[in-house]
């Protein structure tokens, strides 16, 4: 199958472009290499050493014998090209990650609430307009977010996407329907990717777009299958303020000793997949397309839900870490329960990583190994969520 990958040069991108060559697809990476610039403003780089894309795909070349071409596009800005590489190639599938993915990066500022703006909603719109017109009838492959439903319940499981109503009608009929499930964001980013479910129906209802969105959790763990097979190949690693995602930092500062940095009381529970079990969830999602006509499919990917104290007491118990409880940065419910649906990917047969058999390879095979490329100082998170903690919290 022909498939692009857009955003094919970041964290889950990049080992998903290799599995899906692995596979025998014919891929072709699409990315502006914006997660790389922002290094460069934010003054810090992966804690493993990520090499140019070019040197990535000779060495993928080198060992596996598959070409993966690259395409330097902008999609959020120029539509032209992006047309023209969909006109062109023709692909069965598109999966798009290519938008701008941390929470605390999109709330630094006003120009970083904007740019999350501008770069997500557009980049989904123009894919979308893209396949449209060009009148290819690819599937689309879209990275959402656990956090597009707010992360309390009420005691209720959250379904997949979409919710079961009952409605009493003034003549007191009653109309059953199912909804998007309501959108309840906690951050600019995840607002964007709120926004981003209403352009897929709207898009599936008026032109019969097919699309998948993955709902996904919080990606732990920096290598899979592919990635491992050359050290050109390794996958990135943010452990920054910013992007550094919750366990992937615990995991890094129990390696160099760093007191574990839990925001507030941890009570905060959230949903977990190892990168392994993403790229295997893109190709279930791929092999498993909807029909012409059907809605919008919308999977939870996630296997796991931990509370974020629960996860600090657990390296610690297996790493002799300390744990410092932060003053919280974000604005966010202080204690929470998740409950979460997730039966359709393991229906189609993904059978998950668990957190228990995989934390000690990862703080061993990558944390202590490039520990001295840390900086410390950017480790604390400084994205504050409102003026009232910009100014308490310096
Ligand atoms: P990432 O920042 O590492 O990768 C995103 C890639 O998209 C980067 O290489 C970037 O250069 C590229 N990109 C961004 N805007 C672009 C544009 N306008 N044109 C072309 N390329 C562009 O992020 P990631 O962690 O790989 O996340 C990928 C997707 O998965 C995101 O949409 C994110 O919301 C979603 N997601 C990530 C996580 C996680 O824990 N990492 C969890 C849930 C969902
Ligand atoms: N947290 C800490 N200490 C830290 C960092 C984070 O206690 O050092 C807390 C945060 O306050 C938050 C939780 O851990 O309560 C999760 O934070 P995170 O940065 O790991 O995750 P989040 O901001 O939600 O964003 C990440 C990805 C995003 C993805 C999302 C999935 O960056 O792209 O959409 O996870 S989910 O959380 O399910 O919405």
């Amino acid at each position: 199958m022909k498939i692009l990958v857009i955003g094919g040069d970041g964290f889950c991108g990049w080992p998903t472009a290799l599995h899906l060559s692995h596979l025998g697809h014919d891929v072709v990476i699409v990315d502006n290499l914006s997660r790389r610039k922002i290094d460069i403003e934010l003054e810090v780089e992966s804690l493993t050493p990520i090499r140019p894309v070019s040197v990535r795909l000779a060495a993928w070349k080198e060992v596996s014998g598959r070409d993966v071409r690259f395409k330097n596009i902008d999609v959020a800005q120029n539509y032209a090209r992006l047309l023209r590489l969909i006109e062109e190639e023709r692909p069965e599938a598109i999966v798009h990650f290519a938008e701008q993915r941390a929470a605390p990066y999109s709330m630094k500022s006003s120009y970083h609430k904007r740019y999350t703006v501008d770069n997500n909603i557009n980049a989904t719109n123009n894919i979308l307009a893209a396949i449209v017109e060009a009148r290819s009838a690819a599937h689309l492959v879209h990275l959402g977010t656990m956090g597009v439903y707010g992360y309390g319940t009420a005691g209720l499981k959250i379904p997949e996407g979409y919710l079961p109503v009952k409605i009493e009608t003034e003549d007191g009929r009653e109309i059953r329907q199912e909804i998007l499930y309501p959108a309840n964001p906690g951050s600019i980013y995840h607002m964007t990717k709120t926004q981003d479910q209403l352009l897929f129906a709207f898009y599936n209802k008026n032109d019969g777009v097919k699309v998948t969105d993955l709902h996904q959790g919080i990606v732990w763990g920096t290598q899979t299958k592919e990635t491992r097979m050359d050290d050109r190949l390794i996958n990135r690693f943010d452990y920054d303020g910013d992007y550094g995602t919750v366990l992937n930092r615990f995991l890094m500062q129990a390696a160099i000793g760093y007191p574990l940095t839990v925001h507030g009381t941890g009570g905060q529970t959230r949903a977990f997949i190892h990168i392994q079990d993403t790229v295997r969830c893109i190709q279930l999602a791929i092999e498993n397309p909807p029909q012409r006509g059907e809605r919008v499919h919308i999977l939870n990917q996630m296997t796991e839900t931990h509370r974020v104290r629960d996860l600090a007491q657990m390296i610690a118990a297996k790493t002799g870490a300390k744990i410092a409880n932060v003053p919280n940065p974000r604005k966010e419910a202080a204690e929470n329960d998740l409950n979460v649906e997730n039966r359709r990917l393991l229906n189609l047969g993904l059978h998950p990583i668990t957190l228990e058999e995989g934390l000690m390879d990862e703080v061993t095979e990558i944390a202590r190994k490039y520990a001295t490329r840390c900086d410390r100082t950017k480790i604390p998170c400084v994205s504050y969520w409102t003026e009232e903690q910009r100014g308490g919290g310096r």
